[in-house]
């Protein structure tokens, strides 16, 4: 346990997905670089840090590969404050796949819950002579649609990494929302608590702590999310196992609370607390608030 939250990070998670072939480690390859290049294709995900602006980014580059696709790209979008979405636009015969897998990600796995999320959709490889219009791949893929998810942030370009077109307007836009993003998710955050199944804080952090240390609990989820193991009936929560201890963790409107349990028949009271712990710091309930008092006065502000 020690160990884990060690584990820190001080850099903005954003991740690349799109089919195979897209360009996403074109892309990456370029804002590293600064150069067009030819990249094998991607197997797993690949990780760089990249400096983009003033942010230093932990920018994950994953395989489009179908079996990538349901678990890696959707852990991977659920933990990064950003996702780029690159689709071949000189491909029509793969448009179809790709409207699929871009509106799973849209109503299927950001849903309703999650806000503060910028999505930049690349229409990439404009250069060639094949390359559909901007109209054409909206109205195909109906991204004017994406007008009616007013928590997330969306914006498209067609680009080309090999004429760099559009590609530094592209990353100006995204980069001012990540930076908005950043701000607002720490500002929104009122405690992160571990606790033990009696409630009993292990672990306490407070908001100051976690403003100082902007990417810190997103690379708490990202490193709890290594040792899934389990999904309960709810979406939202996800049973995590590390060593002997279960860890619970929860992910609702932003807010996290990680629970360590210490036995499998726990954990359903886990999730009980967990759920009065996230009514308790969206602060709009006055009565758990007074129910939880008792339990949490001491630990949250
Ligand atoms: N003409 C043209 N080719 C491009 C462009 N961007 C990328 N490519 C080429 O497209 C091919 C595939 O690019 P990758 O970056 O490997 O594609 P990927 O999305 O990472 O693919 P996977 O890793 O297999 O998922 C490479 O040969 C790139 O050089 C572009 O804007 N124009
Ligand atoms: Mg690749």
């Amino acid at each position: 346990m020690e160990n884990l939250f060690r584990l820190k990070q001080d850099t903005v998670p954003i991740v690349l997905i799109g089919l195979q072939s897209a360009g996403k480690t074109t892309l990456v390859n370029w804002l590293k670089e600064k150069r067009f290049t030819r990249p094998k294709p991607t197997v797993g995900v690949v990780v760089e840090k990249i400096k983009i602006g003033d942010i230093f980014f932990n920018v994950y580059d994953i395989s489009g590969q179908k079996a990538y696709r349901e678990n890696m790209w959707k852990s991977n979008v659920l933990t990064s404050l950003g996702v780029i979405f690159i689709l071949d636009s000189s491909n029509a015969l793969r448009l179809d796949e790709a409207s699929i897998w871009y509106w799973k990600m849209v109503k299927e796995w950001l849903g309703e819950f999650y806000s503060d999320k910028a999505i930049l959709f690349l229409a990439n490889k404009s250069d060639l002579k094949t390359s559909l219009s901007l109209d054409k791949i909206i109205n195909k893929m109906k991204l004017d649609e994406m007008s009616s998810y007013p928590n997330i942030s969306f914006q498209f370009f067609k680009t080309s990494v090999r004429n760099e077109e559009n590609i530094e307007l592209a990353f100006k836009w995204f980069i001012s929302k990540i930076k908005r993003f950043k701000e607002l998710q720490f500002k929104k955050f009122k405690a992160l608590i571990v606790s033990d199944i009696f409630g009993n804080p292990l672990y306490v952090y407070d908001p100051d702590e976690i403003a100082q240390d902007t990417g810190m609990f997103v690379g708490y989820i990202k490193a709890l999310s290594g040792f899934a193991n389990e999904i309960l009936g709810h979406e939202q929560f996800k049973v995590l196992k590390v060593d002997e201890n279960h860890f619970f963790i929860s992910e609702l409107n932003n807010h996290v609370v990680l629970i360590a349990v210490d036995q499998e028949k726990a954990l359903p009271e886990a999730r009980r607390l967990s759920i009065l712990l996230h009514e308790y710091l969206k602060g709009d309930n006055m009565d758990l608030k007074t129910e939880l008092n008792t339990l949490l006065s001491d630990y949250v502000s």
